[in-house]
């Protein structure tokens, strides 16, 4: 047994992120997001680019370790760092970079984190195959311990724990097909014979399983081809091992393309989220992908809405962060657009560029509990100068203040004294008032 120390270095705290994709200091695919002692945490894989020199496949997965993040508030997310290494696991391959998609559960005060990967091992063909191994810790952070060999019996990727009402836990998993097999008391062996979840769609791939139930409903989600690339759909049964019956679509296939999709559903303080990927950070190698939330919402009959990608995430922004407005919720459909700030650079984020006269942008549920707002921040740039006006909820409000943006071809921020909106949560209405192009990074209140 090997044991992993926890960075001490937090990477980043509470930095203000209350938007889609929730993770801006690294890609974050594969979410698998658990509720640990009231917080949430989150089990991403870690998609990187592949190392010169690796002899790896350019165009394909590469994934050499874990993160894990936390959040009490669905906005600020911390970073604790690396908790699993391709290097220090005895029975994986430590130059795979082939670290896929997690889980982790908790079980008798020990938190339990499930990891595929190649194993050592070459099989008679020159293949290698994929394993699934557990490393153990005592807080969900960290420090975790990986068992000396993957679990017996298993031979897939993408697993998955649920653990039932009456104790019994599952281990899920996939390879091509969706598998599911009993854990023994120690969360680390089979305790029955994998069988295949029958009567899902029987053309194309099938994998990343994640089980829950609600009101005596057992939910299994997973990506599925039906068309060309992936997207999320559901079969219910009353049972954690079938008869499962296909019963919709969670979130159609990605609006940009990305292979892929993962997901995890998860309820957290009385609401329920979906956790997916998308390649928002890179939208030229869909192998590179980035951690998303939206809310997620069933129908009486206990069906599952479906759920819309949005920008805009979920969580309230607190009105002194650096608001991101080009996470909209809502935008003029034409003479407004966004687009990446520096496209060598997509972490950089995105900017809103209002073109036209008249033209809004709308961006939800910003936080002026605090008393005192006075000031509001814009950074933007404009060749000619223009004029923004800020409004709260209506864009016909009275509290509308105007903002004249300075001829520059630089970032400049601006600040301006606003007319304040009652405490409380708002949404900001940002428009422009003239003919001139503005571009604009952030807006923040003071
Ligand atoms: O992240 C690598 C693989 O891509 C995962 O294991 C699959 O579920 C898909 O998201």
């Amino acid at each position: 047994m090997k044991l992993y120390i926890v960075f001490l270095l937090i990477i980043f705290s509470n930095l203000a992120i209350a938007q889609n994709p929730i993770i801006h200091n690294q890609f974050t695919a594969d979410p698998t997001a658990r509720v640990f002692n009231g917080k949430m945490y989150l089990f991403p894989s870690h998609d990187i680019i592949a190392p010169e020199g690796a002899n790896l496949r350019k165009d394909w997965f590469c994934m050499g370790d874990y993160h894990v993040f936390s959040s009490e508030n669905l906005t600020a997310w911390t970073d604790h760092g690396v908790i699993v290494d391709q290097k220090n696991v005895d029975w994986v391959d430590s130059n795979s970079y082939s670290m896929w998609a997690p889980d982790c559960v908790e079980r008798n005060e020990k938190y339990y984190f499930y990891f595929p990967a190649n194993t050592k091992h070459v099989n008679a063909d020159g293949r290698k195959s994929f394993g699934i191994g557990v490393a153990i810790a005592d807080k969900p952070e960290g420090p975790y311990t990986a068992q000396v060999e993957p679990i017996k019996g298993v031979l897939g990727i993408d697993p998955n724990v649920f653990i039932d009402r009456d104790g019994q836990a599952y281990l899920l998993w996939s390879m091509g097909k969706i598998f599911i097999a009993k854990l023994n008391a120690n969360m680390l062996e089979l305790a029955s014979e994998p069988i295949e979840i029958k009567n899902l769609p029987e053309k194309g791939l099938k994998e990343g399983p994640f089980m829950f139930e609600r009101n005596g409903i057992y939910y299994l989600t997973y990506p599925h081809v039906e068309n060309t690339i992936e997207r999320l759909e559901y079969a219910i049964s009353d049972s954690p091992t079938g008869n499962f019956k296909v019963t919709g679509v969670i979130m159609d296939e990605s609006p940009t393309g990305c292979w892929t999709n993962h997901q995890s559903v998860v309820n957290f303080k009385n609401q329920w989220y979906l956790f997916y990927h998308h390649n928002d950070f890179s939208p030229k190698f869909d192998k590179n992908r980035s951690a998303c939330i939206d809310s997620l919402f069933f129908n009486a009959d206990g069906t599952i809405r479906k759920v819309k990608p949005t920008l805009r995430g979920v969580g309230i922004t607190q009105a002194s962060d650096k608001i991101q407005i080009d996470r909209y919720s809502l935008m003029s459909e034409n003479g407004i657009s966004v687009t990446y700030i520096d496209t060598l650079n997509y972490f950089a984020g995105w900017k809103t560029i209002f073109k036209e006269k008249g033209v809004k942008i709308q961006y939800n549920a910003v936080n002026f509990e605090n008393d005192g707002y006075t000031w509001v921040n814009v950074r933007a740039m404009s060749d000619k100068g223009g004029e923004l006006s800020l409004s709260f909820d209506n864009i016909n409000s009275k509290t509308s203040t105007k903002i004249k943006i300075p001829v520059s071809k630089e970032w400049k921020t601006t600040r301006v004294k606003i007319l304040k909106p009652k405490k409380g949560v708002h949404n900001v209405i940002v428009t422009n008032v003239k003919n001139q192009t503005v571009e604009v990074d952030w807006i923040s209140f003071e």
